[in-house]
């Protein structure tokens, strides 16, 4: 075995031992396969606010036991979406407290009697805190509003003649100190001020804390052996590329596993068997970025077969896999070995009406508007977003910078042990559900934490040892905002990303001394950590339609000056170590009601109904532009700017 195969099996190893520390099983994205059948319970739920004083009605009354209208009246609430929009009602808006979603679901006779399959009950994004019950009982309670949980319900749908269940799910979007993102419920007891037990939830980040049901919920079968996870890791050795792949399977000790990787005409080009293993493909076709190579995103398919001895097949599972390396050096950030500069966005989950909601309809619009961009990368601040986007990205070869929704971490409660162990867990949560995205090239554990908090030290070396432990394989970073002599996380990450808002939070209107503020920032930074840097977020506000020359702030004028500075900048350090910028934001986007904010936050280059704004044009030409300068493929055809290009997603 060569010194770099060995190191790739203990990369493995090690990505394996990891995700076992403490979460149960795996979480492979629901598909229909030959032995899984799916059926997704989007449409309309019943919905409850629980309007009491103390918000605990629903529980002191048990609203799972029997239909949520027998406790009084309910709303027809389409799922998914956020809850708060979708009424008229400035209580529901702002709700904080539990919600109570319930609904009826059919399901094939098969699935009910026979007792050979496992029907799962998956929920996407539950926003906060929720606690779930099938038919009354409960079945799963899950913290953390941007990843997905499971509950194992056959025994419940099995166990008598019943052809539907009704599944009750309680959603709390209360954020606390210890919460991922935190957040406080302040009790103002004025009364002069305030009526009685008046309390209002604050936070530290600068996005509406929409809630509910965000992502699909799903009902899925899977054989009751079954294969429970997939963990894939690559490297590339010459021109050939090396699959590792370990399987968990569920429901036996005695089971056989096949495993053939198909090109994309669907020929094998490597097989093995057994739980673990590695695929040696030769002349291998390797996942670039698009805008990098002229067949970008190439994606084989990883076909596992599991039989039971001597028995017929019982469960396949196929996994999309793109061979890829990532490398990080003092001054480069490298995607099969050379030089990636990310030009990309920001974005968030978010749009009118639907908040935080899945949308394929938006979806498509953001990934046609990327692609018109000719952003090669986003960062997916501040939470992780739906599986199907991670998809999108491994397919159309835009690369992502992963990021928990560990923003807002600033004040000293949020350091300690109870916060800690609770940002741990949701590492792994993300890593199982995300480690096998060719896209997803690093993790960022974090936004804008108060770094230079003494804590700080020690939190974020135990969260980026441990997120290396579970993926050896990417790089790790949180973004800052702290002073570079002052960060005391920084050590520890493998690429510096830093926010700057010069000429905006600070120095009004002087968009004169951009140029010198970033300059120094990049130069201290660079002289103190000797890391690659990204300009992880810079921007300004403007509110679409409104035009000021000379450049006034909240004008068209001033975001697209005040963008062109900070390019100009980019262009000199881009040539030593600096490895990307990502514009804040992709959107305007909502935020909680401030005086700074006017409905929401206005720094996007497309308004909230994905029309773009001046600067969208700017941005645009210097894309397309970096991606003709950047090109390392010689033989491409150029890249038009304005030109349209077929598209080949
Ligand atoms: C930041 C935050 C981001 C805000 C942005 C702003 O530094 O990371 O969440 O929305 O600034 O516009 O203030």
């Amino acid at each position: 075995m060569s010194p770099k195969r060995v190191s790739c099996w203990a990369a493995l190893g090690l990505l394996l031992c990891g995700c076992a520390l403490a979460l149960q099983g795996g979480m492979l994205f629901p598909r229909e396969t030959p032995s899984r059948e799916l059926k997704a319970l989007d449409g309309l739920w019943s919905f409850r606010a629980d309007l009491s004083d103390n918000r605990l009605l629903g529980f002191e009354q048990q609203w799972y036991r029997r239909p949520l209208r027998e406790w009084g009246p309910t709303l027809d609430m389409p799922v998914p979406s956020s809850f708060n929009d979708i009424t008229q009602e400035p209580e529901l808006r702002n709700f904080i407290g539990w919600v109570w979603y319930e609904r009826e679901a059919t399901l094939p006779q098969r699935w009910t009697q026979d007792t050979r399959m496992r029907v799962v009950l998956r929920i996407n994004s539950a926003h906060y805190y929720a606690v779930v019950w099938v038919n009354g009982i409960h079945v799963a309670e899950h913290e953390g509003g941007h990843l997905p949980f499971e509950a194992d319900i056959s025994k419940l749908v099995q166990s008598g003649p019943l052809s539907s269940c009704r599944i009750t799910i309680a959603i709390n979007n209360t954020l606390t100190l210890h919460t991922l993102p935190p957040g406080m419920i302040i009790y103002k007891t004025d009364t002069a001020m305030y009526p009685n037990g008046y309390f209002v939830q604050e936070t530290s980040f600068d996005f509406f804390n929409y809630a509910g049901l965000h992502r699909s919920v799903v009902l899925y079968t899977t054989p009751t052996t079954y294969i429970d996870d997939i963990t894939v890791t690559t490297d590339v050795d010459q021109e050939n590329g090396l699959v590792n792949y370990q399987i968990s399977v569920q429901g036996t000790e005695h089971f056989e596993l096949e495993v053939r990787l198909l090109d994309e005409e669907g020929k094998v080009v490597a097989q093995g068997t057994g739980d673990q293993g590695q695929l040696w493909v030769p002349s291998a076709h390797l996942w670039w970025p698009y805008l990098m190579h002229e067949h970008p995103a190439y994606l084989y398919s990883l076909e596992v077969r599991m039989t039971v001895p001597a028995g017929p097949v019982s469960d396949f599972y196929t996994l999309p896999v793109g061979i890829r390396t990532v490398a990080v050096t003092e001054s480069k950030f490298l995607i099969n070995g050379k030089a990636f500069y990310f030009h990309g966005v920001n974005k968030h989950e978010d749009a009118d009406i639907r908040g935080k909601g899945f949308d394929w309809t938006l979806v498509m619009k953001d990934f046609n508007l990327l692609r018109w961009l000719g952003a090669n990368s986003f960062r997916t601040s501040h939470y992780p977003y739906a599986e199907e986007i991670l998809q999108l990205c491994d397919r159309y070869g835009i690369v992502i910078i992963d990021e928990c929704p560990g923003v807002g971490i600033v004040l000293p409660q949020s350091f300690g042990n109870e916060s800690l162990r609770h940002h741990l867990e949701v590492m792994e949560e993300l890593v199982r559900r995300d480690k096998n995205h060719p896209a997803v090239v690093m993790w960022s554990v974090a936004n804008e934490p108060s770094s230079a908090l003494k804590p700080a030290g020690y939190y974020f070396k135990t969260l980026i040892t441990h997120t290396k432990a579970l993926d050896p394989t990417r790089p790790v970073t949180f973004v800052t905002n702290a002073k570079y002599d002052a960060d005391l996380g920084a050590p520890y990450v493998d690429v510096i990303c830093v926010n700057s808002y010069y000429s905006w939070y600070h120095d009004y209107g002087h968009l004169e001394v951009i140029q010198l503020q970033l300059k120094t920032q990049f130069e201290k930074w660079y002289k103190t950590h000797q890391k690659p840097i990204i300009q992880s977020e810079y921007g300004a506000e403007a509110i679409t339609g409104f035009h000021q020359d000379p450049p006034l702030m909240f004008s068209e004028e001033y975001q697209k000056a005040l963008l062109e500075n900070y390019h100009s900048v980019l262009d000199q350090k881009r040539k030593e170590y600096v490895v990307g910028e990502l514009i804040w934001n992709f959107a305007d986007f909502m935020t909680n009601q401030t005086p700074l904010r006017v409905i929401g936050n206005r720094k996007g280059i497309f308004t909230r109904q994905r029309q773009p704004k001046t600067a969208a044009f700017l941005l645009r030409e210097r894309y397309w532009r970096l991606a003709n300068e950047t090109r390392y493929h010689h033989s491409l055809p150029k890249i038009q700017c304005l030109g349209t290009r077929p598209f080949t997603f």
